[in-house]
């Protein structure tokens, strides 16, 4: 007999950890910027697997990528050479204008990998004193899931129950650069990490200059300027990089999800010599990082996001997206206000008729449109960059159907 959604719901909530809330959308198929579930209900996917499908869905030239190299080799570990690193180390490299990569799996193994090599920079090059480095980081981040990046969270969900936490940060208030002045003083100040977008406190964009002016703090105290683009990098916004908005070049760059078109965990940390060779053989690794198989996949999906000009697409529809949101915002007073960048954007519901983010998200599932609500009453708005303008108008008309069907 076929299984149905609730079967495979009950199943996973038989035997899996409950530590998700999924919206009861069971799926198997993706192709492109939609999603099928296992009735055969198709759907837009407007979450994009928290952007790593940046791509699309199972795109053709990555599953090939995927396919000719699981026939060859997929996974010697960095005990030896293989012939796919060096190629992928050098494309991401040359792409986006780094000496140096380090290769890793999930993003949260980027981000500590980036605070690893800060501290180590501090200590080699900028003559903090052993063990007294000093992370600057933001109030309401998002970079992981590991003890040491959620001693840095300060959402309860995160943090609460699994300390003793990691000393070594401190945590000031995003989008304010007088915190970071004064933050910054510390002559024991490493580095300062930042997401050029809040993705997880609900795609909190910072002032216009904020970054560029934060990155020259950085500068003028001898401190590192340290990007979380693990959601924003690769297309997201609008351009390569969210720190391009404002002509930014980090000096660690943290990269995941998309740098594999969601194929599999491929995450990046990108530095120049001076900072990337503090680290030496054998001080930091991992099993899988590297492996030929990610390289290979991490090539094609890099190759698709700039022959598909992912990020121009991006730029152009996200205008036509928020634009329309706009209108929705003046006809429906559920919709309180539209923020975002490129094709990373979020609209905030007014509460009302004790309708919260996740009523919507029910709502709009059942209409053909996968969201995921975050907090409360944010919903983000983040499909596949292969989107075309007709596909994006078609969703907005399911959005707008939603909102007149619950208002
Ligand atoms: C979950 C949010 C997105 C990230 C940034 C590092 C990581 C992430 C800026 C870690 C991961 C995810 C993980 C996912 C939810 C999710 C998320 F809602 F929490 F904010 F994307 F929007 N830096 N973000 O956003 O990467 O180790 O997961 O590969 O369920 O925890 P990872």
């Amino acid at each position: 007999m076929t299984k149905s959604s609730q079967d495979f719901v009950q199943l996973e909530h038989e035997y899996g950890a409950h530590n998700y809330h999924p919206l009861p959308a069971v799926l198997k198929k993706g192709k492109g910027v939609f999603l099928w579930d296992v009735e055969g209900k198709k759907y837009y996917d407007f979450l994009s697997a928290y952007s790593a499908v940046n791509q699309g869905h199972c795109h053709p030239k990555i599953i090939k990528a995927l396919r000719k190299q699981a026939k060859k080799l997929t996974l010697t570990s960095r005990a030896f050479y293989n012939d796919s690193l060096g190629k992928f180390e050098k494309y991401l490299a040359e792409m986006l204008g780094y000496d140096k990569v380090l290769p890793m799996n999930s993003g949260a193994e980027g981000v500590e990998t980036a605070i690893k090599l800060c501290r180590k920079w501090a200590y080699e090059k900028k003559g903090v004193p052993e063990n007294e480095a000093v992370i600057v980081v933001c109030r309401e981040n998002f970079h992981g899931r590991t003890i040491t990046i959620i001693s840095v969270s300060t959402d309860p969900a995160s943090y609460k129950g699994f300390g003793p936490y990691t000393p070594g940060f401190k945590i000031i208030p995003y989008n304010d650069l007088k915190e970071l002045e004064s933050a910054l003083k510390n002559h024991n100040v490493a580095g300062f990490l930042v997401e050029p977008i809040q993705g997880e406190a609900g795609v909190n964009v910072p002032d216009d200059g904020y970054l560029s002016a934060a990155f020259d703090l950085c500068k003028k105290n001898n401190i590192l300027f340290i990007a979380d683009e693990v959601q924003t990098g690769l297309g997201r916004t609008g351009k390569m990089l969210a720190c391009d908005h404002e002509g930014v070049r980090p000096d660690i760059l943290v990269l995941g999800k998309a740098l594999s078109g969601g194929v599999l965990p491929v995450s990046a940390v990108l530095a120049d010599d001076e900072i990337m060779l503090c680290i030496k053989p054998g001080e930091h690794g991992s099993t899988f990082g590297g492996n030929p198989l990610a390289c290979k996949v991490a090539i094609a999906a890099l190759k698709v996001l700039k022959d598909e000009r992912l990020a121009e697409n991006a730029e152009r529809l996200g205008k036509i997206f928020r634009n329309e949101m706009k209108k929705l915002q003046k006809e429906y007073d559920m919709v309180e206000l539209v923020r975002g960048k490129g094709l990373l954007n979020a609209v905030v519901i007014r509460p009302k008729n004790k309708k919260t983010a996740w009523d919507v998200c029910v709502a709009l599932k059942k209409n053909g449109l996968l969201a995921k609500p975050t907090h409360e009453h944010i919903i983000r708005f983040a499909p596949p960059l292969v989107i075309t303008e007709d596909q994006l108008l078609e969703a907005v008309e399911i959005i707008h159907d939603t909102l007149k069907s619950i208002k």
